[in-house]
């Protein structure tokens, strides 16, 4: 156990206090920091993003869309460096006043729409193609289900474990086991879910794959946090054969790069050749 702490009356912002990876770009209150003007490029969406999870959700989306032959899904991808505080330029706050990668700005319409949160702009995306997410009542229901199970379950992975496994600059015994004990539940409601259907929702491959496996497909095949055998992610057989498959399929690939350091802005399909081998159509 850590030291005990006691609250003060009224809690006071000392920077630095809070520890840790975030520490230099957490704050307590919101708003721009600087001017700052988001750039601009040649296609109707626009994405200001970083290769996280949650970036990689909505690259992957429109890999995917453009691979089943979507056009219009041709997109300029933006690097929001979150290390440096872009998220708090007055131009990325005025697309998303969370200050949150990604965020994304439809320019086919006038004034251009401002899409914020990786679930809400999944669902944006794909109701606009009518792709990847089940046209059926049933099907749309189920499939929503699991888009916001992973918005409302992940930050106890990320922002609760992942923090204190992974960032925190000590480990503390409470805490991890407080969001051991939720992520390795979690890890069993897919793997459960998964043990008689191929995907997610069902049968079909759809936006909630797309949402979940960055965050739950990496923790398993050991990609973020290395926890793998801290979780015993070998016990959680059908969320590793359904992580392995989509990790195959050539458009994860692709969204994957997109806003990391190999590929930093992606503005067509070109831009992936020579990282990670050529862009090939699925
Ligand atoms: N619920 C949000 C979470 C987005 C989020 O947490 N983004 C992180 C990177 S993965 C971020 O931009 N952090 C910057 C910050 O907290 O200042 C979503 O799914 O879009």
């Amino acid at each position: 156990m850590s030291e005990p702490y006691t609250p003060p009356k009224v809690w006071k912002w000392e920077t630095g206090a809070t520890g840790g990876f975030f520490a230099k770009i957490n704050r307590p209150i919101a708003g721009p920091t600087h001017e700052k003007e988001l750039p601009v490029g040649k296609h109707p969406l626009q994405l200001y993003s970083l290769g996280t999870p949650n970036g990689a959700k909505v690259t992957i989306l429109l890999e995917e869309l453009l691979a089943a032959g979507f056009g219009g899904a041709e997109y300029d991808a933006w690097l929001i460096r979150i290390d440096t505080g872009d998220q708090f330029g007055s131009g990325f706050v005025e697309i998303n006043p969370n200050s949150k990668i990604p965020a994304l700005l439809d320019r086919s319409m006038d004034p251009p729409l401002r899409v914020f949160e990786s679930g809400s702009i999944l669902l944006y995306l794909a109701d606009k193609f009518g792709a990847f997410v089940p046209h059926d009542v049933a099907g749309r229901a189920e499939c929503l289900n699991w888009l916001f199970w992973q918005m409302a379950s992940t930050p106890i992975l990320g922002g609760g474990f992942g923090h204190f496994y992974a960032y925190a600059p000590e480990k503390y015994e409470y805490p991890i086991n407080r969001y051991t004990m939720e992520v390795k539940r979690q890890l069993d409601v897919l793997d459960r879910q998964l043990a008689d259907r191929p995907y997610i929702a069902g049968e079909q491959y759809t936006i909630a794959d797309m949402a979940i496996w960055p965050w739950y497909g990496g923790v398993v095949t050991d990609r973020i946090y290395s926890a793998a055998e801290f979780l015993e992610a070998h016990s959680y057989t059908n969320v590793l054969r359904w992580a392995h498959h989509i990790a195959e399929r050539p458009a994860v690939k692709r969204g994957r790069r997109v806003n990391t350091a190999e590929l930093q802005e992606r503005h067509d399909a070109g831009d992936f050749a020579g990282v990670g081998g050529p862009a090939t159509a699925d």
